[in-house]
């Protein structure tokens, strides 16, 4: 099983000469003024929760855009600052954007045409051509920063995701000596959804320059791979699970990503946790309700307002239920200057008025909205009260807050209620399964996931935490650097 000091000692005993570089634009830290003080705090992104751990344990230096407005007051003259605060234990170089880069690269090409490209949920993606332009540019801005660190010397880089596809190429043709890996953190839908892209070609010829391209599931290997038999004159090879175009091979992989399971199943377990269930409990006004909870980042992909239809189904089917459970969602807006996002926060405010006006009675309502970036401790929390946990995504790369949920029930107690259009749900089979566009068969599971027997709740953890505890963030790390290896230079 791989673990951080199994990580650490591969990243040691053979990266040798080579630097480790990882590149991302959401960086794991982002300071900000409070007043006149500087905070640090972790984002809500599923990128940053699952890489941190890997940098604290191989060391390096992680490439991404400065976006907090105290993030310069607190970098050295190189842009760079020790991170995490508390242990120091990797580099964090800043990368700074201009409004005008950030709109282009970050809410235009990135996230009006790439996500909803990429995540079946029928938002149409917006291609505009001067947003691409943007998105060029910022990926070289970001191809001079990763080389300007290598040198002349050699290094592995380890590219995330769809906002820098084009990032490896520009740093293959600039230095040879650099090996590449690139993990695409979404799905990647079929050819013929993909093929609308106008700049399909780029892209891929992009993503084609890694040694390693990267995905959570092979299915989005197959979609990968026949995009590219179909876009480009490239040998497709299904054997290997290669492809070759323009004498470069390239080798796709499913590397299922997860998260720091020893950890979570620690932290859990501390007594800043248990004070925090007793503190939010009284906060919140519980007794002895039963307690459903979600966490995403407000996106429309998960499919909050899904979940709130259920559970207005459940409780409208089973009225002996009205008084009795309650559904904490917490989370924080995101994107914000995306107008199918600003539709999505209205509808889930107006969702939760609507439901809670419906049935509440007395103190009781059955929906509370946390919305704020709430800390660590408190999140903990949330999974430690939980009886159950919904993650209903309309469709999900992997899902983190699944394998958390699963890693922090030291207990084995709570069911976890999971769509099966996440990655997670490939692993996570002893979760109850249920499509989030049927809203009753979604309220019939929330009942199950109720009465379900404490014997039947504790042997389905126990089954999924052996999974995560085995498929850790480590081995997800381990497996990418093993296969990197294999293109060392001059090996
Ligand atoms: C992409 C893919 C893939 C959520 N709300 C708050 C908060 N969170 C944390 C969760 C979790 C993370 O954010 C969200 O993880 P997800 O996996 O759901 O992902 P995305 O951000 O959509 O990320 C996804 C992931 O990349 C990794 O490859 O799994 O499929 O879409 O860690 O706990 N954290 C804080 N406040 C919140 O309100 N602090």
């Amino acid at each position: 099983m791989w673990t951080k000091d199994s990580l650490c000692e591969l990243v040691r005993e053979k990266l040798g000469d080579y630097k480790f570089i990882a590149v991302s634009n959401r960086e794991p830290y982002v300071h900000t003024y409070s007043g006149h003080q500087v905070i640090c705090r972790r984002p809500p992104s599923g990128l940053t929760a699952a890489l941190d751990p890997v940098m604290q344990a191989c060391g390096g230096i992680w490439i991404a855009h400065g976006s907090g407005d105290a993030d310069r007051r607190t970098v050295d003259r190189n842009n760079k600052v020790s991170v995490p605060p508390e242990k120091p234990s990797y580099s964090l170089k800043r990368i700074w954007l201009n409004k005008e880069e950030e709109d282009g690269y970050y809410n235009g090409f990135s996230n009006k045409a790439l996500w909803p490209l990429c995540h079946i949920v029928y938002t149409r993606p917006a291609f505009d051509e001067p947003d691409w332009n943007t998105y060029k540019k910022v990926n070289n801005i970001f191809a001079e920063s990763v080389l300007e660190e290598v040198g002349t010397g050699k290094a592995f880089v380890f590219v995330q995701d769809y906002h820098l596809a084009l990032l490896p190429k520009l740093l293959k043709e600039a230095n040879s000596n650099i090996i590449t890996a690139h993990f695409w953190h979404i799905p990647w839908p079929n050819e013929e959804a993909f093929r609308i892209c106008p700049w399909q070609n780029e892209i891929l010829e992009g993503l084609l320059s890694n040694d390693v391209m990267g995905f959570h599931i092979r299915y989005h290997c197959n979609n990968f791979m026949e995009t590219v038999g179909q876009a480009l004159e490239a040998r497709v090879d299904y054997e290997r699970y290669e492809v070759s175009y323009g004498g470069k091979r390239t080798a796709v992989r499913p590397f299922p990503i997860s998260v720091d399971f020893e950890e979570l199943d620690r932290e859990a377990q501390g007594a800043e946790v248990t004070a925090e269930v007793d503190r939010l409990k009284n906060c919140l006004g519980l007794d002895d309700e039963v307690i459903g909870m979600g966490i995403d980042r407000f996106d429309y992909t998960k499919g909050i307002p899904d979940r709130f239809k259920a559970i207005d189904g459940f409780l409208a089917k089973y009225p002996e239920y009205q008084g009795k459970v309650i559904f904490i969602q917490a989370g924080v807006a995101s994107r914000v200057l995306i107008q199918e996002y600003q539709s999505l926060n209205k509808e889930i405010d107006s969702l939760v008025e609507k439901i809670n006006w419906k049935y509440a009675k007395g103190r009781w309502k059955p929906i509370i909205c946390l919305r704020e970036n709430l800390p660590q401790v408190s999140l903990m929390a949330l999974r430690r009260m939980a009886d159950f946990c919904v993650v209903s995504s309309l469709h999900d790369g992997m899902n983190l807050v699944a394998k958390e949920y699963v890693a922090s029930r030291f207990d084995e107690g709570g069911v976890l209620i999971l769509s099966p259009f996440t990655g997670a749900s490939r692993e996570l089979t002893e979760a109850l399964l249920v499509n989030p566009y049927a809203t009753d068969q979604f309220a019939e599971a929330i009942k199950k996931a109720i009465e379900m027997p404490e014997a039947e709740k504790q042997k389905r953890m126990k089954k999924m935490r052996e999974v995560v505890r085995e498929n850790n963030i480590y081995k997800w790390a381990a497996d990418i650097i093993s296969e990197l290896l294999k293109f060392e230079v001059g090996v």
